[in-house]
């Protein structure tokens, strides 16, 4: 790979990644799970903020924390990975927040449905899409702008689209919204606009910087592209042994040991996840717990491994979902970087004790 720059590394050094040990809890202790923030995280206080829904609406609504936290309770346990994972596997390498693979993370979102705030506000009928901004404000592409995006009226009244104001049982913590944020399962990460202020009806596309310039599928930056929407599927593997400091290459002593990870998809559940021990010559089902109640939270899988060789070894696992969306081998490049699911892969030592070193 080639050097990362400086604005990459400042980059990773204010975002983080999920450390992958942390596949082995089913939801994701907050300061554990993937972390993006495009400019700065802003202070807001619970009694200086209000959410306004405006625009091609027959009322419009300014709602304080409190008269939210009033409506009915809604929790989504989803699965968020952001759209730039694996960015950084590319050749050439786009330049942004340069992920691995760790840009993914499982939380309890608690808050209340969109749903009936939009028929409260009552949508007109030409209405195409909500626009939802956050309070977060920087420069990007040259352009000024507050962070916003927009979804489709159909997407935006589904049952799992929440205004979030708890992860996992506590308010929010700053990064990752406070007071209120957007969380639609199943989507992308770019979606769950976070320090949300206003949400806008609108009869044409909205075409701001996040929604026509970023986060659309695209081999050169002069063709328009296709939106990212939902999470392709992808397995993770939490990985065995212990590590080298610097390098983090795994070393194992023979024997049999436990593969596990999870793997989510935004589509649809994962009907397979496969794993490899030798470089993805051969491929074997992995045992699937239940799928959560939602195909869009990460579904555990396990594999017990015997190696029985020493040697050096890479370790791989791929998913399905059951809509037929797979894992590729090999990375397909786009000019931004986004949605490459291709199969991790886990460069392990098998050590034979017997001749020297312990762990
Ligand atoms: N207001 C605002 N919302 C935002 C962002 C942001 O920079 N500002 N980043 C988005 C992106 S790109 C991702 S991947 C997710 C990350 O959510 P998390 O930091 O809670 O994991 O938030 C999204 N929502
Ligand atoms: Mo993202």
């Amino acid at each position: 790979m080639a050097e990362i720059t400086y604005d990459e590394l400042r980059l990773a050094t204010r975002n983080h990644g999920m450390p992958l040990e942390a596949l082995r809890w089913p939801i994701t202790p907050a300061g554990l799970h993937y972390l993006l923030v495009h400019y700065d995280i802003p202070s807001l206080e619970e009694h200086a903020w209000s959410l306004s829904i405006s625009g091609a609406v027959a009322h419009g609504l300014e709602l304080s924390l409190a008269e939210i936290r009033a409506r009915p309770r809604h929790t989504v346990t989803t699965t968020m990975e952001c759209a730039g994972n694996g960015r950084a596997q590319l050749t050439p390498r786009p330049l942004s927040q340069p992920w691995l693979v760790e840009a993914v993370g499982t939380a309890a979102w608690t808050g209340t449905q969109l749903r009936p705030v939009l028929e409260e506000a009552g949508l007109a009928s030409d209405v195409r899409e909500l626009v939802f901004m956050g309070h977060d404000r920087g420069i990007e592409g040259d352009v000024d702008q507050r962070y916003a995006r927009s979804l489709p009226v159909d997407e935006a009244v589904g049952d799992d689209v929440v205004l979030a104001y708890e992860m996992n049982g506590s308010p929010l913590p700053p990064q990752h919204g406070f007071p209120l944020r957007l969380v639609v399962a199943g989507w992308y990460g770019m979606t769950n606009v976070k320090w949300l202020t206003s949400i806008t009806a609108v009869s044409e596309p909205f075409t701001g910087y996040q929604q026509a310039n970023a986060y659309r599928l695209r081999q050169d930056l002069d063709d328009p592209g296709t939106p990212l929407t939902r999470m392709l599927p992808r397995a993770l593997m939490a990985p065995p042994g212990v590590p080298d400091f610097l390098t983090r290459r795994r070393f194992v002593p023979m024997g049999r040991h436990l593969l596990e990870g999870r793997a989510w998809s935004g589509w649809d559940h994962i009907e397979l996840v496969e794993v490899s021990t030798d470089g993805g010559a051969t491929w074997f089902p992995a045992d699937l717990d239940e799928q959560p109640r939602r195909p869009w939270t990460w579904r555990r899988w396990s594999w017990v491994w015997d190696a029985s060789e020493p040697g050096e070894r890479v370790l791989q696992c791929r998913a399905r979902d059951a809509a037929g969306h797979v894992q590729p081998v090999d990375p397909r490049w786009n000019a931004q970087g986004y949605a490459n699911n291709a199969v991790q892969r886990v460069p392990v030592v098998v050590l034979d004790e017997d001749a020297g070193r312990d762990v």
